[in-house]
């Protein structure tokens, strides 16, 4: 086929036009657009609940984000840090109960459950798509603190257990375990952990 040569320079003139004004319009398109800051929040995993932190390890009753907003959220179990971090956590379930029990009865459903490998907890909230699990053992169990974990600890093995999304719907949302850690995990609903001003 022939190629009309008059016709290459304009047409060449009008792409390199749509071009330039396409990266004013849509930057993020090409990639030049600076990278909004994602939120970060840290939620511990313990029997039976979810600890919530701010990105400062100061611990939160609820996340509270804009619609729109970027939120990163690291994903742990209370059981990768130092016994006097996990047994805090645990003894705030021991003695508000779980399920009905408290006290004793609570700690010995712990132990069983430690004990038969029912270790590792779940986050779910569906309407973000979100399912981590906790994956103890990659941790050294040696963190007395968040800021220690996050000093000592694997760093890729710390970006794993993130997930980023955007917190494109407004409302409140539930955190939910998925996965069977023992005599409490039917009762390990956070309510209203998440919430997305709109
Ligand atoms: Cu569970």
């Amino acid at each position: 086929m022939a190629v009309n040569t008059k016709l290459v320079i304009p047409i060449v003139a009008v792409i390199v036009v749509i071009g330039i004004v396409a990266a004013f319009l849509f930057p993020g398109m090409i990639g030049t657009a600076p990278q909004e800051e994602a939120k970060v929040f840290i939620v511990v995993a313990y029997h039976w609940g979810f600890a919530l932190y701010d990105e400062n390890y100061n611990p939160i009753d609820q996340i509270v984000v804009n619609k729109g907003d970027k939120v990163k959220i690291y994903f742990f179990n209370a059981r990768s840090f130092a016994d006097e971090f996990h047994n805090k956590l645990e003894e705030k379930a021991i003695r508000e109960g779980v399920g009905g029990l408290s006290g004793e009865e609570l700690r010995a459903k712990i132990e069983e459950a430690i004990a038969t490998g029912q270790v590792d907890h779940g986050l779910q909230v569906t309407a973000f798509k979100i399912f981590m699990s906790t994956n103890y053992k990659n941790f050294s169990g040696k963190a007395k603190s968040l800021q220690e974990f996050f000093q000592i600890e694997n760093k890729e093995a710390i970006e794993q257990q993130a997930v980023t999304f955007v917190a494109d719907k407004p409302g409140t949302y539930d955190f939910i375990c998925y996965i069977v850690c023992g005599y409490g995990h039917t009762f390990m609903v956070y309510q209203d952990a998440l919430k997305v001003v709109g």
